[in-house]
């Protein structure tokens, strides 16, 4: 049991304490005098660290010594968070390092929150793969997680006066405690230039690339610690500086001024992580970022599997699996083919049938705007001999595998091509992707079907054990057992205490749904946390919130596929009912938004001013007696999902049916007792199954009718004049009602539901939203009733464990076998 695992690191509090002022003496040069709260915190990760560090090694020795076959999970993001809460639950040391803190009198949550985010990613697909890496250790698989050492992450957002302002995050500024650089693994990646065609004697054919650039690409591992601390498996990122070699040339041709520029293009490239969620936008150095890292991590692997194995590369695909987080890694694809076939000196058909057991990837969209494409001339440009290899892969596959199993059907031929012909050509990552990989998957059911019958059928046809799904999931580590103590204890208690690794285990408290003194502790503790969301709220915000109103909570980047704009519609609905009917039947309610606009996403950013204003409005309008609320957090991330997801009530999943792939901030909601309200998609519909069809309130338009209205000819105004309510909360966004002084401010959201052809039909969606909503308010009032349901969300969330969807991608996909590391 894991109670015992935890308990391998026996440390007294008295030890702990000693460490920390040890530190804080000797890492930290400092004394307990004169030391700030960040020297605290600084000195508490490195006691944490004396056990963190010994077990990375330990860990890869292990790996060494067993040869172990691993799965390299690339991404271009991994959003981690804060790592101090989440390894000292790791390693089982939370209590006694809470009492050592208070013992030196500090507050452990307050040093907890010296800890800057590790932001390096955007949304949903970033903190995807810090739940798989967490997940990953866990189980005791070998795994590593290779991306970019972002200078960077994701922008911090401000508000000011309703709108969004970007500034940098440095995350690392004043260095960070739980990185370690191994200037030893250093590579040089090359890019640009051009490629000589060489024969040799024997008449074959050799190409050369000669590269106009060298860049140095330094690793920096992260440990990720498995719960029980048993694996410690590591992130290993990358950061990118100027070539000492290339630099000497310029240098000494007399540059050193040239040199100086050489080294901030050089370092451009881990500058900062593009933080558009969802729009490909084809810039230059964002597929220079693609190749940097991929380069790296392809040379780190072959010199770690060339370390066991010399030149025998016949063992490549029994140690080696690659998994791609969405397109954005794919040109490590013809990275392996060019040092498989140009360094390596192996047959085209060999190195093919490696590259072809070694890539799997992961679709998280079928957003349009979001599929990769690059064009041909960039690709020319930046990466030369790549493009010979990816026509050399598609013309192979056109006339091997496309001709075969459609003759003479150009038209297929046309849609499966890896370059699509246009006015200007472009290289489709998506299809490279599928050609390449022996699994494709989705992430939720009916994303999968949807991957197989929408966007990709004819691959579907080809290969009919391709394409599959692994459903997502959650670390119940940090989205349950470390951001919801209380409601975590209480689940020990009837549970087992070893339900973070045995999530099923919570089905037990459906014994309890019913059970009125369970009820009244599973609603206490919601309410607490509430009551400190609530100071939470107070102090970003300055608004006051009633911790016993309804919190209805919405959180996730800003898009109008998400339909925060269906949200504010309702809730404009409702204030406009209590104006006309003070007495209107509904319990108090908090709305609470927290998300972030991509910074060039303008009808986006519309969103969060509009949100903010009719928040000023409501919330300071006395004649609704407080009883509507409106709270827009300023800075959504990680660490403020943790005292968000705790404290919600109603949890707003209502994307357009087919268009939210899975969604994972649903799955936190759930397990943290939130009710869903939301449409038939992604992992909605799995939640739904899983927590039954009476414990989510469930609106809106099918895929089914989705398609069948748009291929109708959906008119939004249909919608407008249908319904009296809808249309007059549509007609105040003309007027200066939440902007004094300013009428129209608000117009282009109107404009883009009327206007622009509401595209992602939320007009037609909102009678039923409002219905649903209703029923929501019902429940509510009930409380037995809806303290049950909360409770059995908790109890059916299992499924969503990211260790199970883990284990699905270890026995569909990876086959990977655990490791055992000694103590
Ligand atoms: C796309 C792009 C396009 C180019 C510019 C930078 C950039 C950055 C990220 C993305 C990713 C879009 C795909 C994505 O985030 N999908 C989300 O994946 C989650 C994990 O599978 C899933 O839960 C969400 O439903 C899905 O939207």
């Amino acid at each position: 049991a894991v109670s015992d695992d935890l308990k391998q690191f026996e440390v007294t509090t008295e030890e702990f304490k000693d460490c920390v002022v040890k530190h804080l003496h000797v890492t930290l040069g400092t004394d307990e005098n004169k030391a700030s709260k960040k020297a605290w915190w600084n000195a508490t990760c490195a006691a944490v660290n004396e056990i963190v560090f010994e077990r990375v090694t330990k860990t890869q020795k292990t790996h060494y010594q067993k040869d172990t076959r691993a799965v390299h999970y690339f991404s271009l993001e991994f959003l981690m968070g804060r790592f101090l809460k989440n390894n000292l639950t790791s390693v089982g040391l939370t209590d006694i390092a809470k009492q050592a803190l208070e013992q030196l009198d500090l507050d452990f949550n307050e040093i907890c929150e010296e800890e800057p985010d590790m932001a390096l990613g955007n949304g949903g697909l970033g903190r995807l793969a810090a739940c798989f890496v967490d997940s990953l250790a866990t189980l005791g698989y070998p795994a590593i997680g290779y991306g970019i050492h972002y200078e960077h992450g994701l922008f911090t957002q401000e508000i000011q006066h309703g709108r969004q302002l970007e500034r940098p995050d440095s995350w690392r500024e004043y260095g960070n405690p739980w990185e370690i650089c191994r200037p030893e693994s250093i590579q040089e990646i090359p890019l640009y230039g051009y490629v000589e065609t060489k024969y040799d004697e024997g008449g074959h054919i050799h190409k050369e690339w000669h590269p106009g650039r060298i860049i140095k690409g330094v690793p920096w591992d992260i440990p990720v610690v498995g719960y029980g601390a048993k694996t410690v498996n590591i992130l290993r990122l990358w950061e990118s500086r100027a070539s000492d070699f290339f630099n000497w040339d310029v240098f000494n041709a007399g540059g050193y001024l040239d040199a100086q520029v050489e080294n901030v293009q050089a370092e451009t490239i881990s500058k900062v992580l593009y933080p558009n969620d969802n729009t490909e936008a084809g810039k230059e150095l964002r597929l220079i970022q693609q190749y940097f890292f991929c380069a790296c991590s392809i040379k780190d692997i072959i010199r770690r599997y060339k370390r066991a194995h010399g030149n025998d590369w016949s063992k490549f695909t029994d140690q080696v699996v690659i998994q791609l987080n969405d397109t954005h890694p794919a040109v490590a694809i013809p990275e392996l083919m060019r040092i498989l076939v140009d360094r390596a000196e192996m047959h085209w058909d060999d190195a093919w049938a490696i590259c072809q057991n070694v890539f799997a990837y992961t679709n998280h969209t079928l957003l349009p705007e979001a599929l990769e494409k690059w064009s041909v001339r960039l690709f020319e440009k930046v990466l030369p001999r790549h493009l010979e290899i990816i026509y050399e892969i598609n013309s192979r596959f056109l006339e091997d595998v496309v001709e075969p199993a459609f003759p003479d059907n150009d038209e297929v031929k046309r849609k499966l091509s890896i370059i699509e012909e246009g006015h200007e050509k472009m290289v489709r990552m998506g299809n490279l992707s599928v050609i390449a990989s022996f699994k494709v998957n989705g992430v939720a059911e009916i994303h999968s079907q949807l991957v197989k019958s929408d966007l990709f059928p004819e691959f579907n046809q080809i290969w009919p054990d391709k394409l599959t799904n692994v459903t997502n999931g959650v670390t119940p580590r940090r989205w349950l057992k470390s951001c919801n103590p209380a409601l975590s204890k209480l689940i020990s208690e009837y549970v087992d205490d070893d339900w973070p690794v045995h999530l099923d285990k919570l089905q037990k408290l459906n014994d309890f749904a019913d059970d009125s003194k369970f009820q009244k502790v599973f609603m206490q503790i919601k309410h607490d946390n509430k009551v400190e969301l609530a100071k939470v709220i107070k102090s970003l915000t300055n608004i006051e919130v009633d911790p016993t109103a309804l919190f209805d909570i919405q959180i996730k980047r800003l898009h109008e596929y998400k339909r925060q704009q269906l949200n504010l519609i309702h809730i404009m609905a409702l204030y406009r009912r209590l104006l006309q009917n003070p007495d209107y039947d509904m319990p108090k309610r908090v709305f609470i938004f927290g998300a972030k606009a991509a910074p060039g996403y303008y009808m986006a950013k519309e969103i969060i001013y509009a949100i903010n204003k009719v928040a000023d409005r409501v919330n300071n309008d006395a004649r609704i007696k407080d009883k509507l609320k409106v709270v827009f957090l300023p800075n959504y991330r990680v660490s403020l999902a943790e005292k968000m997801i705790p404290a919600a009530d109603v949890s707003e999943q209502i994307s357009l049916a087919g268009k939210e792939a899975s969604g994972t901030g649903n799955m936190k909601l759930a397990l943290n007792g939130a009710v869903t309200i939301g449409t038939l998609d992604g992992a909605n519909i799995e939640i739904a199954e899983e927590a039954g069809e009476d414990n989510v309130v469930i609106f809106g338009l099918t895929v089914e009718e989705v398609k069948a209205k748009k291929a109708a000819g959906y008119n939004p105004w249909d919608y407008y004049y249908a319904n009296e309510e809808l249309k007059a909360v549509l007609d105040w966004f003309d007027t200066d009602y939440f902007t004094p002084g300013k009428p129209g401010e608000l117009a282009e959201i109107k404009r883009s539901l009327l206007d622009y052809g509401d595209t992602y039909l939320t007009l037609a969606d909102y009678a039923s939203y409002s219905d649903a909503h209703k029923k929501i308010d019902r429940l509510y009032q009930d409380k037995p009733t809806w303290a049950r349901m909360a409770i059995i969300n908790t109890a059916t969330m299992g499924k969503f464990n990211s260790d199970r969807s883990i284990q699905d991608y270890v026995n569909n996909i990876w086959k990977l076998t655990p490791c055992f590391i000694e103590e």
